[in-house]
C-alpha cells in the first residue's frame, strides 16, 4: 500500500518550534526580546514593539481566524454541529464523517422537499465536508486512524460510551496524534446521569432554564430559542478555540467536555442568583411581589418579567387583536421614567410620591404596565419603538420568524444569508453572527452525503485510485455493498 501523504506531526518537535513562536511567550518577555532584535523594536521606546499597522488588504481577504485548522467533525443532530459549522465560518476545514448510506439523521428529519435533505440539516451543516465511512469496519478503522493523523480537532457528540465503542478512545487517539483536541458534548456531566441520552429540552430542563420559564400559574415552558443544543454547541466551540490556544505553547491537545445541563445553566445564571437572594427576603422586582403572592422555596417562573433591575413587560400594541406578534417588550428603565410619564400622558407620576421612585413603583407594576399598554396599543409596535426610541426608552418590537427572514438589515450584515443549494434550491440560513475584520465569513451550502469522500481519501490521504476501488468494494464508505455515489 502506498504511504498516504500526511503529514503526520512529530509531536516532539513541533512542540518546541511552536514554544518558540509563541505568542504567549512574545509577549511575557517582551522588552528584552525586543530589544535584541531591531524589525521589531517600536519607534516609541523602551523596546516596546511597533503597534501593527491595520490590514492593508480590501475587507475579508486577510484570511480567516481558522485557516489551516482541520477538524474531524463526528458530530450529529444539533449540539455538535452548531459548533463545527461555527469553526467553519472561521475559516476551519470542517470533514463530517457519516455513516453510509444514512449520514446525519437530521438529512431526512422534517423534510419540507422530497428527496432533498432537510433544512434541519442544511442550516447546521453549511461550511463542512462530507465523507461517508462505516467507522466499525476494519477498513474504516484504518482511513480513521489517517484522519486522526490528519486532523488537529476531533469534535463528537454521541451518547455516552459510543466514540469508545467505536475503539476511539482518548488513550488511542492521543497516542495516534498528540496534538489532537478531542471536545464532546454529552447530556450531564460525571454524577447519576452522565450515562443518558439527552436532548435539548431536557436539557432547557435539567440545566434549570423550564422551571424558571412560563407564568407562575401555568406549567414549566421550554424556550423556543436552542439553548440546550446551539447554546452548548457554542460553549464547545470557545473551548475548543482555548485548547488550539493553549497547544499553541504546550504542543499537545487534550479533552474538551461540555455537558448540555452546564451549559444551559450557564445561560440561566441570573436564577441561580435570584434562588440566592430568596434567602434573604422577596424578590422585589417579580411582578408577584407586588401582587401581594408569597415566594416559594425555589425561584418561581417570572412571565415576562425583567431578568435585570429594571422592570420589563410585553405589551399590546396596534393590532394585536388579529396579529400574534403585535407586542412590544417595555423597559420602565428609571433613569427615564419622566419621559415615559410624559409620553403616555401621566406627568403627575414624576412627582406622585406612589410612583416617583422606583421602590414606590415596584408594588404598582402590573397597573403601571396596564397604563402604559392603553398608550402601546394606539401605536403599531415598530412606532413605539421609533417613539420610544427618541426618548432613550428601551423598547423592543416582537419579531415574528417571517418578519426577521425578510428583515433587510440582518441580511446586510450576513446574519441572514441565502445559499443555494444543487438538490433543493435556495434556503435561508443563519450566517455567523460574531463579525471580525479580518476574517470574513463565506457561508457555503451543506455538503451531499459523501460527497467529499473520494477527494478526502485520494487527494488528502493519500489512497491510490486503485486503493480508493478496493475501499469502495470493502464496504468501509459505501452502504452495504452498494456504490459510493449511490449512497450520495
Ligand atoms: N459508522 C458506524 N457507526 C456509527 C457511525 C458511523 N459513521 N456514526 C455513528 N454510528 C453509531 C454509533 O457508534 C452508535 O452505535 P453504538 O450505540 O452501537 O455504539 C450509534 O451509531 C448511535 O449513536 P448515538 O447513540 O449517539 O445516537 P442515537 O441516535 O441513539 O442518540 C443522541 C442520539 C443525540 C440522544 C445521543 O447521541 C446523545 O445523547 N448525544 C449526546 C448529547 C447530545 O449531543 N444531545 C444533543 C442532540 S441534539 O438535540
Amino acid at each position: 500500500m502506498a504511504r498516504p501523504k500526511v503529514a503526520v506531526a512529530k509531536p516532539k518537535k513541533i512542540a518546541k518550534r511552536i514554544v518558540k513562536k509563541s505568542v504567549v511567550r512574545a509577549v511575557t518577555n517582551r522588552p528584552a526580546q525586543m530589544k535584541a532584535d531591531p524589525k521589531v523594536t517600536g519607534p516609541h521606546d523602551e523596546g516596546w514593539p511597533e503597534l501593527p499597522p491595520p490590514s492593508t488588504k480590501p475587507w475579508g481577504e486577510a484570511g480567516k481566524a481558522l485557516e489551516g485548522v482541520r477538524i474531524l467533525d463526528f458530530t450529529h443532530v444539533q449540539s455538535g454541529p452548531t459548533c463545527t459549522q461555527l469553526l467553519g465560518y472561521m475559516g476551519a476545514d470542517c470533514i463530517k464523517v457519516e455513516r453510509p448510506g444514512v449520514g446525519d439523521i437530521t438529512r431526512g428529519q422534517l423534510r419540507d422537499v422530497k428527496g432533498a435533505d432537510s433544512l434541519y440539516f442544511t442550516m447546521l451543516n453549511g461550511n463542512k465536508r462530507s465523507i461517508t465511512i462505516d467507522s466499525k469496519h476494519p477498513k474504516g478503522k484504518e482511513i480513521l486512524e489517517r484522519l486522526i493523523q490528519h486532523c488537529d480537532v476531533l469534535v463528537e457528540n454521541f451518547a455516552p460510551g459510543a466514540l469508545d465503542r467505536m475503539g476511539l478512545t482518548w488513550d488511542y487517539i492521543h497516542k495516534t496524534n498528540p496534538r489532537m483536541i478531542v471536545a464532546s458534548v454529552k447530556g450531564f456531566g460525571p454524577g447519576p446521569y452522565e450515562d443518558c441520552k439527552v436532548y435539548e429540552n431536557v436539557a432547557q430542563c435539567a440545566g434549570g432554564a423550564a422551571s424558571t420559564t412560563g407564568f407562575r400559574e401555568g406549567p414549566p415552558l421550554v424556550t423556543g430559542a436552542q439553548i440546550g443544543d446551539s447554546g452548548t454547541g457554542l460553549h464547545l466551540a470557545f473551548g475548543i478555540v482555548s485548547a488550539l490556544y493553549q497547544r499553541m505553547r504546550t504542543g499537545r491537545g487534550q479533552r474538551v467536555r461540555c455537558a448540555m445541563q452546564d451549559g444551559v445553566l450557564n445561560l440561566a445564571r441570573v436564577k441561580l442568583r435570584d434562588q440566592q437572594r430568596l434567602t434573604h427576603g422577596p424578590l422585589t422586582e417579580y411582578s408577584q411581589h407586588g401582587e401581594g403572592v408569597p415566594f416559594g422555596k425555589a425561584v418561581p417562573r417570572a412571565g415576562n418579567d425583567s431578568g435585570g433591575g429594571q422592570p420589563g413587560w410585553i405589551l399590546k400594541c396596534k393590532g394585536w387583536e388579529t396579529d400574534p406578534d403585535a407586542y412590544t417588550y417595555f423597559i420602565t428603565q428609571a433613569p427615564v421614567w419622566g419621559s415615559i410619564c410624559d409620553l403616555i400622558g401621566k406627568p403627575e407620576w414624576k412627582t406622585d410620591p406612589d410612583y416617583a421612585t422606583p421602590p414606590a413603583r415596584l408594588p404598582r407594576l402590573r397597573h403601571i404596565f396596564n397604563t402604559i399598554e392603553e398608550w402601546t396599543k394606539t401605536k403599531t409596535k415598530f412606532e413605539v419603538m421609533d417613539i420610544c426610541n427618541q426618548h432613550d426608552i428601551p423598547v423592543g418590537p416582537i419579531l415574528s420568524m417571517k418578519e426577521i427572514a425578510e428583515d433587510q438589515s440582518l441580511r446586510d450584515t450576513a446574519t441572514v444569508v441565502e445559499v443555494d443549494h444543487p438538490t433543493r434550491g435556495k434556503y435561508l440560513t443563519v450566517g455567523n453572527p460574531i463579525k471580525m475584520s479580518d476574517s470574513i465569513t463565506e457561508v457555503k451550502r451543506s455538503p451531499l452525503l459523501g460527497e467529499h469522500t473520494e477527494q478526502i481519501l485520494i487527494e488528502e490521504l493519500g489512497y491510490s485510485a486503485e486503493e480508493f476501488a478496493a475501499i469502495k468494494n470493502s464496504g468501509a464508505i459505501t452502504p452495504s455493498g452498494k456504490k459510493e455515489t449511490e449512497a450520495a
